[in-house]
């Protein structure tokens, strides 16, 4: 629990039979966002495969892929109640920008499609894989993960924005966690005002010659500073092998895929 009532979101910390019988009756839809965009089109097979077998098993979802290139997105068989939804994007030069410009695009679906469309949005990056339940004890008006990398370190370790001239600026004294950029999410309206301020708070550093040190995830790490999360999942919900497995960890739901970060960010054909 944090200081504002807040439920971090561990395994054991809630029973899943009690929530699905409060969602089922509301009839909820999810919205799940994500982008694979130049090169990371090659993640979306296995992550729409395992997000078949693990996310919100039982419940409406449409899963909105965010592409340049649509046509070569793959055919995955879909369970009943749940759509893939391509949406087309213009690719950017640099692998940062185009992690940013993940604010805008949701800002923009949000009001346009979305809030026509879903209930909840649920915010990811693609180059992940699915290993364990993920279901509807997440949904709530707006809530964060928390980094694996930094869960159990004190503040002045997060490395958060620090220079004053940042909209990303957080003072020393400031700041209740660290907050991981690849898993976010809420309801339509929450999601639309923290992806509509993220995105305004970077086109403002941009014309001031600033980009914020950790692009997208240091912009959204101010803004839940000053709009407390309304729940907070735990490193359960997005790790790293490569960090091991820590006994806190009594399950991994969602793992990054091994990557050759420079390659599959790389211009290079
Ligand atoms: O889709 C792309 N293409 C790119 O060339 C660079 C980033 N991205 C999107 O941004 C993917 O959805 C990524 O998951 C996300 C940024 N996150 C990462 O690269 C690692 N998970 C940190």
């Amino acid at each position: 629990m944090t200081p504002w009532f807040a439920p971090i979101v561990w395994e054991g910390t809630f029973n899943i039979d009690i929530l699905n019988e409060n969602f089922r009756q509301r009839n909820v839809t999810i919205g799940l966002t994500a982008f694979a965009v130049k090169k990371y089109t090659v993640f979306v097979e296995t992550f729409i495969k395992t997000a078949e077998e693990h996310f919100m098993t039982g419940y409406k979802v449409n899963y909105y892929i965010f592409t340049d290139k649509p046509e070569a997105l793959p055919t995955v068989s879909l369970k009943e109640g749940r759509k893939l939804i391509p949406v087309r994007v213009e690719k950017y030069e640099r692998w940062q920008e185009v992690s940013m410009r993940r604010m805008e695009m949701i800002s923009r679906l949000s009001e346009t499609r979305f809030v026509n469309e879903v209930d909840y949005l649920v915010c990811i990056d693609i180059d992940m894989r699915f290993a364990d339940h993920i279901g509807v004890e997440i949904l709530t008006d707006l809530f964060g993960t928390l980094h694996p990398g930094v869960y159990s370190r004190v503040r002045q370790s997060f490395s958060y924005e620090r220079r004053s001239q940042s909209q990303a600026y957080i003072p020393s004294d400031e700041g209740d966690f660290y907050y991981a950029g690849g898993f976010f999410g809420g309801t339509v309206l929450q999601v639309y005002r923290l992806t509509k301020a993220c995105h305004e708070a970077m086109m403002e550093d941009k014309k001031n010659g600033i980009e914020a040190v950790w692009h997208d995830e240091s912009y959204l790490n101010k803004y839940f500073v000053y709009h407390k999360p309304t729940k907070i999942l735990s490193p359960e919900y997005l790790w790293d092998n490569g960090m091991g497995s820590p006994p806190i960890l009594k399950k991994k739901r969602f793992l990054a895929v091994p990557k050759n970060h420079a390659a599959i960010r790389s211009n290079e054909k």
